[in-house]
């Protein structure tokens, strides 16, 4: 028997192309994916895996007693944590639930893992948000914490206790510091995917001549690092079969604004606009007709906001042999090109 790997949030992003990567990857490999049981499925992301060494297993993060279990049963030589209260901008309004599901389910996996696995490699998802506040640009393994949101703040003790779990006990335990990804499975919720969706469907209005609600967005001045998650799976399972367990940055090394993505993604469609107004008043505007494409919704500002995100990934790329190969642009246009095809 191979290598059996162990990955939870596989209904989202990054763990369903966890599985593709691994199947395509590693021809001697189980795969046990950690799924809840709710009473709507949401499988879409992994529906189209069809392979005998993929199955899925029983799992929730606030549930000691099953991760205990799925450890103990599997003893697997990989737990690769994907699962999070994902969303930085609902974890305000969920600051208890994002704690208990970000921090403390990882500290239940740690004692598991400790108790019944202790050879298991553990990755858990870690993110630029934990930089929060920045102090210094580009950002790299050595940045302090210093996150704005309950999200962030989950994120970063989760963080602390990855690494007294490596340290008190020598585990493999690591949590990457990654940048944002996005792809066609992200959430509709997180800004690219809810502006590649609504330029679908202005799109798609457009060429039925018919009217349309504009877009409506938060903070379009924030930067980001984008990358395609694709790119990060391979990043993630290369910095676990590292010699040593060491935490790395992932980023693409380039940041745009919101704005930048609104631009090229109507650029896509072959709509053109251009920015009118300030502050809460300011909209994009088709050029020809005037239509409002984008409105500025406070509705959609956070609390505190991370203004500027700029990863420096030259320890993974030099020491991993890792690097993206999805530019920002060709991101853009493929996850622009699904959502038109798909409505
Ligand atoms: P998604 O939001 O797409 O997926 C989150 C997954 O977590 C879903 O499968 C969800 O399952 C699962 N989940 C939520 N709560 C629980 C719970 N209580 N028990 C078990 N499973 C649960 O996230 P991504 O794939 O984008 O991100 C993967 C990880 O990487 C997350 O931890 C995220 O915080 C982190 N991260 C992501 C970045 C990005 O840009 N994508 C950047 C940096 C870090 P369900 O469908 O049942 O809700
Ligand atoms: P982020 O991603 O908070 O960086 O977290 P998100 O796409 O939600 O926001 C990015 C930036 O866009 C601004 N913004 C809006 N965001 C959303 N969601 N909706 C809007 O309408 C909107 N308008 C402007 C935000 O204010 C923010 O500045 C993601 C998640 O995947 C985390 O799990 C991960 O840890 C980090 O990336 C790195």
């Amino acid at each position: 028997m191979g290598k059996k790997v162990f990955i939870t949030g596989i209904s989202g992003q990054d763990g369903s192309y966890m599985i593709d990567y691994l199947l395509e990857k590693e021809k001697d490999i189980q795969i046990f994916g950690g799924i809840r049981r709710l009473s709507v499925e949401n499988h879409d992301n992994f529906a189209h895996v069809d392979d005998p060494r993929f199955q899925t297993v029983d799992f929730d993060l606030t549930d000691p007693y099953i991760i205990q279990k799925g450890i103990q049963e599997i003893q697997p030589d990989y737990f690769i944590n994907f699962a999070a209260s994902s969303f930085v901008g609902s974890s305000w309004d969920n600051p208890v639930l994002t704690m208990e599901v970000n921090t403390m389910g990882v500290l239940h996996i740690l004692e598991s893992l400790r108790k019944f696995s202790p050879k298991t490699r553990f990755y858990n998802a870690g993110s630029s948000e934990e930089w929060g506040n920045v102090v210094s640009v580009p950002q790299d393994e050595n940045h302090p914490l210093r996150p704005r949101s309950p999200y962030g703040a989950s994120k970063a003790s989760a963080r602390h206790l990855v690494k007294v779990y490596r340290e008190s006990y020598g585990m493999y335990a690591i949590q990457g510091f990654l940048l944002n990804h996005e792809s066609e499975r992200r959430g509709s919720h997180f800004v690219t995917r809810k502006i590649t969706k609504n330029v679908a469907r202005i799109s798609k209005a457009y060429g039925q001549a018919k009217p349309f609600e504009s877009l409506k967005l938060g903070n379009v001045n924030s930067q980001r690092d984008w990358s395609h998650a694709l790119d990060f799976v391979d990043g993630i399972w290369k910095m676990l079969n590292h010699n040593i367990p060491k935490e790395y940055v992932l980023s693409s090394n380039e940041t745009h604004t919101i704005k930048e993505f609104v631009e090229k993604s109507f650029a896509v469609s072959k709509i053109e606009g251009r920015w009118k107004g300030w502050g809460l008043g300011e909209k994009y505007v088709e050029i020809h007709d005037g239509n409002v494409l984008v409105e500025i919704d406070p509705k959609f500002y956070r609390p505190a906001e991370v203004d500027l995100l700029l990863g420096d990934s030259t320890k993974a790329r030099e020491e991993l042999g890792w690097e993206p190969k999805v530019s920002f642009d060709e991101l853009v246009k493929r996850m622009s090109i699904h959502d038109i095809l798909n409505t």
